[in-house]
């Protein structure tokens, strides 16, 4: 099992300049407020490594965080604010569209957030779609399962599996506040570290 011994901010990405180490990367992508941020402080059990609940839809940086001097983690600006205009959220497609591009042979997956009591939508399948075609490894990765039930939970992930047509295999579910969906994760990297 991964033992997370250390981690520390490298830099913030805007543009093409990638940390000079050509390390594996693990990306955290959602829209804003699917709890990308808590979700890495859970994982590296930090209570505020990446800051959390601030101003949604703002930032366009990518945040490189080195763990145990062997990964990065990557924090990936939250794309979909309702409030931003169309040709800023164009302009953000293409961002992010440019560092899946770029980045294809360093990011090992791709841990696709979205909010469990949402049903996958347009802005998700736009992204896996983009994923298979650069070959990069996704797992949708539900978030905040405390707001449901444990039932609640298993009838939407029913109802996801079906409108998403994933494996099973591939799908995360995951609590920051409640810790859990941890250990599947931290196995998910460790596994493929070794591969
Ligand atoms: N109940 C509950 N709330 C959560 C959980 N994870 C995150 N939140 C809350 O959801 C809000 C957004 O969380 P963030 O981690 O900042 O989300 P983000 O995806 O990083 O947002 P952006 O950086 O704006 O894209 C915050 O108010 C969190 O406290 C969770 O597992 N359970
Ligand atoms: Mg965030």
């Amino acid at each position: 099992m991964l033992t997370i011994q250390s981690s520390e901010f490298v830099k913030s990405v805007v543009g093409s300049n990638y940390p000079d180490k050509n390390l594996p990367e693990y990306a955290f992508l959602g829209k804003s407020n699917s709890g990308k941020s808590s979700l890495i402080n859970m994982l590296l059990n930090r209570k505020n490594l990446v800051k959390t609940g601030r101003t949604p839809g703002m930032t366009k940086m990518l945040n490189y965080f080195l763990i145990n001097k062997k990964f990065h983690i990557v924090d990936m600006p939250g794309y979909g604010f309702a409030k931003v205009p169309i040709n800023v959220k164009k302009e953000f497609q293409k961002l992010l569209r440019q560092y899946i591009e770029e980045r294809r042979k360093n990011i090992k997956i791709l841990f696709l957030l979205a909010d469990i009591r949402r049903i996958p939508g347009e802005d998700e399948f736009f992204f896996l779609d983009l994923l298979a075609k650069n070959g990069v490894p996704a797992a949708l990765t539900l978030t905040k399962a405390d707001k449901l039930s444990k039932s609640q939970q298993i009838r939407q992930i029913d109802l996801i599996l079906k409108a998403t047509g994933l494996d099973k295999k591939y799908i995360f579910t995951t609590s920051a506040l409640k810790k859990t969906g941890r250990d599947d994760i931290l196995y998910a990297i460790d596994n493929s570290l070794s591969n």
